[in-house]
């Protein structure tokens, strides 16, 4: 990866000032990848005796809080005036697993108007210019560019089991599992370090993907048997799910992750789309196979963005009027931005001959 010697070398100097005071924020809805990076950095932090705090617009959610010192960040929604009193005297402020304020909720105004320093750590395309950006899209996530950072500043000595669970919860989550954004051989020279380094896989493997609710997995079987349909004219999956569902369905935050991709498992389905009616809007998250870039289409329809093959994006409108506007902008993303010599097998016909 390409890390910027002369920025690197800027950021120890400021690290080792000792008046050095760290406000860490992830972006909003948290990931695996921006928790693990929030985490790690975060404990690393602790061990070099420096000040530091991980802020959030909103609330990190229920399935990340194994992962060491999350559950002690802040969130913006229930101790606003300590969040603001942190910011303000801060003179650092890391930007975790995304590239522009836009991304943080109700921390926005705050940031934005941040008198100190900004650190970025992130592999969106499209980053702003801060004083130390470490930014690279090929990578497979912010935790794998995290570890650069740290085994370049500090060596790798200095990451241990939790630090290492948390760094990998960021790369395994941010690929699927090693299925998307993970084809260079980096990514697993950097996990067979961690491993060594203490990694407990079974452990984190585990915490994610073996502590369902029942409730959760009633919610996606709901989703694929009830809610998906399949285009007509376009090789797309579209799952709606509305606000009266979630509560039928005893919704948390967190019961959704993973659900978008499963579509994309159809044989002939390269785009998928769930689209979520929550309180304060409808969110919608994109999922696109090879060259289909789906934040494009986020980026031009639904007030988002992200990377080329999972994207999102939010509209404050009723849930039809999101599904009417994903419909029809459809046309518009599959005849203008999606390569005309792309295989558009039709999907239908596999289902059909089993109807
Ligand atoms: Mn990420």
């Amino acid at each position: 990866m390409g890390i910027n010697k002369i920025t690197l070398d800027r950021l120890k100097q400021r690290l080792d000032d000792p008046s050095i005071k760290i406000a860490i924020i992830p972006h909003i809805s948290a990931d695996g990848d921006a928790a693990g990076a929030c985490s790690a950095l975060w404990q690393l932090l602790d061990r070099l005796g420096k000040e530091a705090k991980v802020l959030t617009c909103d609330y990190f959610p229920d399935y990340l809080k194994w992962l060491e010192r999350i559950p002690d960040a802040i969130s913006f929604q229930n101790r606003p005036g300590d969040c603001k009193r942190w910011l303000r005297d801060s003179n650092l402020l890391c930007m975790i697993d995304h590239n522009t304020f836009a991304r943080e909720g109700d921390l926005e105004p705050l940031a934005r108007h941040f008198r100190g320093e900004v650190l970025m750590i992130d592999h969106h395309p499209d980053p702003i210019n801060v004083d130390y950006r470490f930014s690279d899209p090929r990578v497979s996530s912010t935790c794998e560019i995290l570890y650069e950072l740290i085994a370049r500043i500090w060596g790798k000595k200095i990451i241990d089991k939790n630090i290492a669970n948390a760094l990998y919860t960021g790369i395994v989550t941010d690929t699927g599992g090693f299925s998307h954004n993970s084809s260079r051989p980096r990514t697993y020279r950097v996990v067979a370090e961690l491993l060594a380094r203490g990694l407990d896989k079974e452990r984190v493997h585990d915490c994610l993907y073996q502590r369902n609710s029942p409730w959760r997995l009633r919610l996606e079987g709901h989703c694929l048997l009830n809610k998906m349909t399949i285009e007509e004219h376009y090789p797309l999956a579209i799952i709606p799910v509305s606000l009266q569902e979630l509560e039928t369905f005893h919704f948390k935050d967190g019961d959704l992750e993973g659900v978008v991709n499963i579509p994309l498992t159809i044989d002939g389905v390269l785009v998928s789309v769930q689209v979520t009616e929550r309180k304060e809007r409808v969110k919608f998250s994109f999922r696109s196979k090879g060259e289909i870039p789906v934040n494009d289409w986020a980026r031009r329809f639904f007030n988002g963005g992200g990377h080329r093959n999972a994207a999102g994006g939010q509209l404050d409108l009723p849930l039809e009027e999101c599904l009417k506007i994903l419909r029809e902008s459809a046309a518009w993303f599959f005849d203008q931005r999606v390569d005309k010599n792309l295989p558009r097998p039709d999907a239908r016909a596999g289902l059909q001959s089993r109807e």
